[in-house]
């Protein structure tokens, strides 16, 4: 596998470049979810299917930009999904953005996903991985190379809010959860990024990242295989936790399709705690 986290290194630097150099206007083209493909995108997932084809132990790769897994080395054991430039429409308000990925064994589920990695395309660029069973690590790139910072221990409990997706979809008992907490003094820190949004409260300490189930999105807008399993297992093993709006595990989920959405909330524990009961999940 350490093969594969070369690579993504390899990786950060190509799409970092890329950030700073390309075209961001639009393809013609939609992704999977029907979302609109910037120029980005597009040149963001070749780079990265480029990258892992010369990977030996990579059997598949399954994208946000691909209607459909690809099979890339037959002898392979993992299968690497990932989103090549999450919030890619936040490139041309020069906010950061970034890479999400997660590598599965056996089975493309909670349970077959044995290591995550995401990079942010910052001020600074900075990398963090994290293998089933391990605390997370972070990188950051410096004078050429990825030097190792250390490891992501979140607090019990912590002080940013990120509350995703539009207010006016909320359901009441979200509206009046997320309202509690900023009684409660909670800051608001919500970029639209899942990737610096996630990251920073993971390097802050903690607090709550949600995106729900809402009236125009009832299973959530983020996708399970590249954007909520692989951070459900950064937050669990950084002694946090990762549920959906019915209290389970998000590591627990069997997606039913590669494009598969679900509701999501990581954050510290006490937050998830609190949110269960508001809740009224188990
Ligand atoms: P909303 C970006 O498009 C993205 O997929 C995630 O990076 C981000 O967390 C979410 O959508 C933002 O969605 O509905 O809050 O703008």
């Amino acid at each position: 596998m350490e093969d594969i986290f070369r690579a993504i290194e390899e990786i950060a630097i190509k799409i970092d470049n890329a950030i700073k150099t390309a075209d961001l206007g639009y393809n013609d083209s939609e992704n999977s979810s029907g979302e609109s493909q910037l120029k980005l995108d597009v040149q963001s997932d070749i780079i990265i299917q480029e990258a892992l084809s010369k990977i030996s132990s990579v059997k598949s790769i399954v994208s946000e930009e691909k209607e459909d897994i690809l099979t890339l080395n037959d002898g392979g054991e993992y299968i690497v999904c990932y989103d090549p430039l999450d919030g890619s429409s936040l490139v041309d308000v020069n906010l950061s953005v970034g890479s999400i990925f997660g590598i599965y064994k056996d089975t493309l589920d909670g349970n077959g996903l044995v290591a995550s990695s995401y990079v942010v395309y910052g001020p600074r660029i900075e990398l963090v991985v994290c293998k089933k069973g391990e605390k997370p690590l972070l990188y950051r790139y410096k004078a050429n190379r990825f030097e190792k910072i250390g490891e992501i221990t979140l607090k019990n409990r912590g002080k940013l809010n990120a509350p995703g997706g539009t207010q006016q979809n909320w359901s009441p008992i979200h509206k009046g959860f997320i309202d509690t907490l900023f009684q409660e003094g909670y800051r608001l820190r919500y970029s639209g990024g899942m990737v610096p949004d996630l990251h920073q409260i993971l390097l802050k300490g903690g607090g709550l990242f949600s995106y729900p189930a809402t009236s125009d999105k009832p299973n959530g807008k983020l996708r399970q295989l590249f954007e909520v399993l692989p951070f459900s297992l950064i937050y669990e093993m950084a002694n946090g936790a990762a549920i959906n709006d019915k209290g389970m595990r998000l590591l627990e989920l069997s997606p039913t399709f590669i494009h598969d959405t679900s509701p999501c909330f990581f954050g510290s524990n006490d937050e998830i705690k609190s949110l269960k009961k508001a809740y009224g999940a188990r």
